[in-house]
């Protein structure tokens, strides 16, 4: 049965309902910053007022000398500039998908309880058009190879290091736990054969509290009933499937990996692309379903954008 998920702010949660590091990172912050507080005060009231020491004359010409060089470089940086050419920013292309229409996306159903995914009205006011993409999983889901998703082709051989945005919206209508929640991989080929070596996961759950890590935006907890928009491009990801890779990142947080920044990762495969599969799934995969994922599960994923050196294509899910 789904439960009311969590909404911000972290009091008006319940705990029970949390994450068991939620409920932990909640619970200490408030004495941390009692300490805090009280070490800023002790000092001012124990020590007296000091009066300021005499500047040198000599000093005072230094300090004088320092402020005019500052004063300079300051003019000369506004100056600069002033004068660099503004790049104009492209406008977004926004592409329609629709049932007829997939716009080189593509449903895929696995498993013996499949979960579904169809493009619906709704729910809400999408952030996008009136419509979305609606994933749900069976009565009887819980089969680890039971998942529903739209797939993309159309961006096999693209550089993970020229993708310059990365964002999607979901809505949760149904859970049982904040874990579930659509989720994007991609599918990346790392030693330049074409084939995918790596599958690279961004899940909004992982993206705050004790699953960041330096570098990783927190983009705080999922709610349910409400459009949140996710940025995969600043945010955690795990992987998976890896053969080079430190062992470490090499699965999910909650299985002892450790989030990794898609600029980290691009450091360590400089030329990594993204791949279809060889039987032709696309690389770019976005969905639900799997062995974390409960029954009945209901959620909508609208307005995916990817940019790529600077030019944004924002998919618009419609029915
Ligand atoms: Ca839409
Ligand atoms: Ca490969």
């Amino acid at each position: 049965m789904a439960t009311t998920d969590p909404i911000p702010p972290a009091t008006a949660v319940p705990l029970e309902s949390r994450p068991r590091f939620l409920a932990a990172s909640r619970t200490a912050a408030p004495a941390a910053r009692r300490v805090g507080r009280s070490e800023e005060i002790r000092p001012e009231r124990a020590t007296p007022p000091r009066p300021a020491p005499a500047v040198a004359p000599r000093m005072r010409s230094a300090l004088l000398l320092a402020l005019v060089v500052s004063l300079g470089t300051l003019l000369a940086a506004c100056k600069k500039d002033s004068t660099d050419p503004v790049v104009p920013e492209e406008p977004t292309t926004i592409v329609v998908v629709t049932p007829s229409d997939m716009k080189g996306w593509a449903k895929q159903v696995t498993g013996t309880a499949p979960a579904t995914v169809e493009l619906v009205t709704g729910p809400a006011t999408p952030v996008l058009g009136k419509g979305s993409a609606r994933f749900a999983t069976a009565a009887n889901h819980n089969h680890t190879f039971s998942f529903s998703r739209l797939r993309n082709t159309q961006y096999a051989g693209t550089l993970l290091s020229d993708i310059t945005k990365l964002t999607f919206s979901t809505y949760v209508e149904r859970r049982d736990s904040s874990v579930d929640i659509p989720f994007l991989v991609l599918h990346v080929d790392t030693n330049g054969d074409g084939q995918p070596d790596d599958i690279v996961n961004f899940t909004p759950y992982y993206q705050t509290g004790k699953f960041l890590v330096p570098g990783v935006l927190d983009q705080w907890v999922s709610k349910t009933n409400s459009w949140q928009t996710w940025d995969a491009l600043h945010g955690g990801w795990f992987i998976l499937d890896n053969t080079s890779d430190a062992a470490s990142i090499l699965s999910d947080p909650d299985h002892n990996g450790k989030l990794i920044t898609l600029a980290s990762y691009i450091a360590l495969h400089p030329t990594a692309t993204i791949q279809n599969l060889p039987n032709g799934p696309g690389g770019i995969r976005m969905g639900v379903g799997g062995p974390i994922f409960g029954n009945h599960f209901i959620g909508y994923i609208d307005q995916y954008t990817i940019g790529i050196k600077g030019k944004n294509t924002t998919y618009d899910f419609e029915n």
